[in-house]
């Protein structure tokens, strides 16, 4: 059930403009789609000023909060944000994408293979159900996140 540990949940997630700059798209969809979740929306958007301090807001007492909203609204490159569906999605697309410092951000993970400072860490990922909930609704409207199940028979011909 939605909300409960091990169940299907969807999250968040946002390649950064930083990520989409080094070309790491490609990269990054990869390691959740070979995961085996689901792609269930994904839009290439440069966030208007309100949606960023929002998507910020518990950051917004931080001295680099306007920094980092400066940043996500330049347009310099637009975000990829994407909903991911699956078992655990939060919590394993958190695991997946590493700790928020790259220094502590373990080998294997995104951020570990591929970041060097934390101002630029290429992804984020939803952090608990509730801001899961907060930023899909946030990022998408409800008919940009479409429900479709795995098949392994009806493509083939
Ligand atoms: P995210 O929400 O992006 O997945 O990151 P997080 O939860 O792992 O980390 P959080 O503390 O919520 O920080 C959000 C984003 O703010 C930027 N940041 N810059 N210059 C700095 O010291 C600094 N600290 C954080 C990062 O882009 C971080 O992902």
């Amino acid at each position: 059930a939605a909300g409960t540990p091990g169940g299907i949940e969807r999250t968040f997630i946002a390649v950064k403009l930083d990520g989409v700059q080094r070309g790491l798209v490609s990269e990054i969809i990869g390691r959740f789609e070979r995961k085996g979740y689901k792609l269930v929306a994904i839009k290439s958007v440069v966030p208007s000023r309100p949606i960023a301090e929002a998507h910020y807001g518990d950051l917004r007492a931080r001295p680099f909060f306007k920094g980092l909203v400066d940043y996500m609204t330049s347009g310099r490159a637009p975000v990829i944000a994407m909903v991911w569906e699956g078992p655990d999605v939060i919590r394993q697309g958190r695991r997946i994408i590493g700790a928020t410092n790259p220094m502590d951000a373990q080998p294997g993970s995104i951020r570990g293979d591929f970041t060097l400072t934390v101002g630029r860490n290429i992804i984020h990922g939803s952090d608990s159900f509730e801001s899961a909930t907060f930023e899909i609704g946030l990022w998408f409207d409800p008919e940009e996140v479409y429900n479709w199940r795995f098949t392994n028979e009806e493509w083939v011909v």
